[in-house]
């Protein structure tokens, strides 16, 4: 159904308050997988009255940020792709970042959503004018306002580097594994990897033949399991390409073995499985009794995100490799001393201590009724109706908000349900003749007490694990325990009942 472009009243015109801006219909924030996946949906429902800020000079999110040596999803390629833009040629049945950066780029491109993208226009603040019922959005490449505004900036898009002590004082290289320094060769260089995390476990491979020395920082250690990654052959690309439906199947084959490990999540006792094959993956990689007890990890499997890696663990054999199980103590310009006293030297120092996920500073940015922004709103704990909607911030949809991360399968799932949600929201409020829509504080509040009892006895809340998906106050306030499919019967209409409309 085509969406219809609403009359904005006189008395509320955009351009009352100031010198003319440009008006938009609806305004989406990055793009990124979610992004981009609402300019192609809105485009193929006819719509052109919207506007995609990027602050960047070119598409993609975090697979475009994301270039350090080795990364690659860790979900298979044609479910972690759009439902609606289907790539038969996958090289991998799990992509590495150029191949996806280059899919998102020409889905871009195919879907004509090119021209809606403004680059380099980094949005600074985006506040709720409650008057003219739209958002006013101020970017580093000018202002605009909008009726509906998506935020698309995901929660892996502001790297965080720890405060440690001394770090300024640094006198080698230091960069964050999302912002990698390919210029600097790391040829017989002394580095220190801080972080043992999803990236670390790509990269760290890749670079120990090159180092001169690699210690490598570990505060937690993860749970690695086999990783499944093969070549796809020619004849199989051919075959998808000619027959759609064996694609299709495809997916859905993947998709239904995917939710399936989501027990091993939700079930707090069947953890004991996957930490059979963990362990034994360990044992056969690791002869030497205490490097593989210092690898290790005291929680169940799950608790934090597993890995799935081949040549972490044979990496982390190599001669010239240590794993240095001591906290930083203090940085000094030449070298990094740990918690026990030892200095080691260093000239360069690679941060894969990962995103500031739950402080997620576009919170501070978006101003709802009265001024409030979404961090004070959230009082260090986020939350949202259907990880979409929040009470006092009308018009706003949040794409992969509080309660939408998954460990189990693709979140590109979660995000098609949002969108659908989002589409659906609109398409009543033009049929209805209406402009606002502000989800009731009770419905909220209502669903995130189910979300949360969900969480009990799961492996995220009783796995005996820190990570970040849990909040300063302890809930887990960045995963959705259930099914995408649980998420999609949610999502698939919009519910006016939950929500003021105006
Ligand atoms: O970050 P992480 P990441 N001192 O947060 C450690 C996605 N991703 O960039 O466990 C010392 O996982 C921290 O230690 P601890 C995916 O969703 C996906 O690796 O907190 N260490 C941990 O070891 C992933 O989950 C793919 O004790 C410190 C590490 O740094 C997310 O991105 C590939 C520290 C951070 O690990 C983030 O992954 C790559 C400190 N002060 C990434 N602070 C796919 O394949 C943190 N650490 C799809």
């Amino acid at each position: 159904m085509m969406i219809e472009t609403e009359m904005v009243p006189e008395a509320s015109s955009p351009t009352d308050a100031g010198p003319a801006v440009a008006h938009f219909h609806v305004a989406v924030i990055g793009t990124g997988f979610a992004g981009l996946g609402m300019a192609i949906r809105l485009k193929q429902r006819g719509m052109d009255d919207f506007v995609v800020l990027e602050r960047a000079a070119d598409l993609g999110g975090t697979w475009r940020d994301n270039t350090y040596p080795g990364c690659q999803c860790d979900v298979p390629s044609h479910l972690y792709s759009f439902s609606f833009a289907p790539k038969p040629g996958w090289s991998r049945t799990f992509s590495r970042q150029p191949e996806i950066w280059d899919y998102l780029r020409d889905c871009a491109h195919r879907h004509g959503i090119l021209p809606h993208i403004r680059f380099r226009h980094e949005v600074l603040e985006a506040a709720w004018d409650d008057a003219a019922r739209l958002w006013r959005i101020e970017t580093s490449g000018g202002a605009c306002t909008a009726r509906f505004l998506v935020a698309g900036m995901g929660g892996l898009s502001e790297p965080a580097i720890p405060d440690l002590p001394g770090l300024s004082t640094f006198a080698g290289t230091a960069f964050h594994s999302a912002a990698w320094d390919h210029g600097h060769d790391l040829a017989g260089r002394r580095v220190a990897v801080i972080g043992t995390g999803a990236s670390a476990i790509q990269f760290v491979p890749l670079i120990q033949p090159e180092v001169a020395r690699l210690h490598l920082y570990q505060r937690t250690p993860p749970w690695v399991l086999p990783h499944h990654d093969r070549e796809v052959p020619t004849a199989e690309r051919r075959l998808f390409a000619l027959l759609p439906l064996g694609q299709r199947l495809a997916r859905i084959a993947i998709y239904l073995g995917r939710e399936g490990f989501l027990p091993f999540f939700t079930h707090r006792a069947l953890s004991f499985l996957p930490e059979r094959i963990a362990r034994r993956h360990l044992a056969r990689q690791v002869p030497d009794p205490a490097l593989r007890a210092r690898l290790t990890p005291g929680y169940a499997v799950g608790c934090k995100r597993i890995l799935l890696s081949n040549d972490y663990y044979p990496a982390l054999v190599q001669p010239n490799v240590e794993v240095v199980g001591e906290g930083i103590r203090e940085v000094r310009p030449g070298s990094i001393v740990s918690a026990d006293g030892t200095e080691r030297e260093v000239d360069t120092i690679i941060f894969a201590t990962g995103f500031q996920v739950v402080d997620m500073p576009a919170a501070r940015r978006i101003r709802g009724r009265g001024g409030r922004t979404l961090e004070e709103a959230w009082e260090g704990s986020p939350r949202a109706y259907l990880g979409t909607t929040t009470p006092g911030f009308p018009n706003l949809f949040l794409m992969l908000g509080p309660n939408t991360g998954l460990g189990h399968t693709s979140v590109v799932l979660m995000i098609e349900c949002q969108i659908d949600y989002i589409l659906s929201c609109l398409d009543v409020l033009a049929r209805r003749r209406l402009l606002t829509a502000e989800v009731l504080p009770e419905a909220e509040a209502a669903y995130n007490r189910r979300v949360q009892a969900r969480m009990r006895g799961t492996v995220w809340t009783t796995g005996g694990c820190a990570s970040w998906y849990l909040d300063r106050t302890g809930r887990n306030t960045t995963l959705w325990p259930g099914s995408t499919l649980a998420f999609r019967r949610l999502t698939r209409r919009f519910d006016p009942r939950a929500y003021a409309l105006a």
